[in-house]
């Protein structure tokens, strides 16, 4: 079975790559979406991705997937800690969506230890910079094919 999944990116991950190294690393986002569709396609899956820095827009791709995606790899940035909107659309879509962070958020700034979506989410994989978006990918397709 060949599976169709969403990669979502949230508010300001365009920046990766030019600001804050020593946080996010050196990688841009492309660098990070390009090595995951490297896998995605060494595993017949069909990978499509978005960023977006407007909630609403974030929202409405969440709408839309439900109407072609098995799954969404989805980092919310700094949405996570307060976005019930982001949550709402979520639990809406009814897709498996992984929670997808690039830092360990609990190493962090107290107000990134809460996450409103981890709850309504398939799960959540952070900490290992670039990699804990083919962590997500793994772990979502062996969700899927149970
Ligand atoms: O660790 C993650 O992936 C985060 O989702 C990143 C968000 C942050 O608010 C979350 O707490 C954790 C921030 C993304 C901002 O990305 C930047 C990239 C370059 C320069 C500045 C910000």
């Amino acid at each position: 079975m060949s599976y169709q999944i969403l990669v979502l990116n949230g508010p300001n991950l365009n920046l990766l790559g030019t600001r804050e190294p020593e946080v996010y690393g050196t990688d841009t986002l492309d660098d990070i979406v390009g090595d995951l569709r490297t896998l995605a396609e060494a595993r017949g899956v069909d990978l499509r991705d978005t960023q977006s820095n407007s909630e609403g827009s974030l929202i409405d791709a969440l709408h839309h997937a439900r109407g072609w995606a098995d799954g969404v790899i989805f980092n919310p940035g700094a949405y996570t800690h307060y976005s019930i909107a982001l949550r709402d659309a979520i639990s809406a879509c009814g897709l498996p969506v992984v929670e997808t962070h690039l830092s360990n958020v609990h190493a962090r700034e107290e107000f990134r230890h809460t996450s409103v979506l981890s709850a309504v989410c398939l799960g959540v994989v952070g900490g290992f910079g670039r990699h804990s978006y083919a962590a997500a990918l793994e772990a979502l397709l062996r969700h899927l094919e149970g």
